[in-house]
């Protein structure tokens, strides 16, 4: 009898977490900040186009030998110039279509979809 009570109540419990489980998986899912790396290598970023949620912060890291820059086309960022294995980062908190360039290499393109 006492054992068949606990085990109730353990049940009792499990109920009540699962209960709350559909409440808390999508709060909790939005606060993970989003990071995502676009690579620049071979005077290409890559991934050149890519789809994030807003919130998101993309960082570009430089794995070439030669230095290169991140330049937002509409001016809303800019990196200096990325020696060998140095990074820039920008959060992108607006939906929005964003297009960036290498200032030092024109035909060095890449967007950011951010909806
Ligand atoms: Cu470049």
């Amino acid at each position: 009898m006492k054992l068949s009570r606990t085990y109730g109540m353990r049940q009792v419990a499990l109920h009540a977490l699962l209960a709350l489980l559909p409440v808390l998986e999508p709060a909790a899912a939005e606060q993970v900040p989003q990071v995502v790396t676009i690579e620049i290598k071979d005077f290409a970023f890559v991934p050149a186009s890519l789809a994030v949620r807003p919130g998101t912060t993309v960082i570009w890291k430089n794995l070439d030998d030669e230095a290169h820059t991140v330049v937002s086309d509409a001016g809303q960022f800019r990196s200096s110039a990325l020696d060998t294995q140095e990074s820039y980062s920008y959060t992108f908190t607006s939906a929005g279509t964003y297009r960036f360039v290498c200032s030092l290499h024109s035909h060095m393109t890449g967007v950011v979809k951010v909806e």
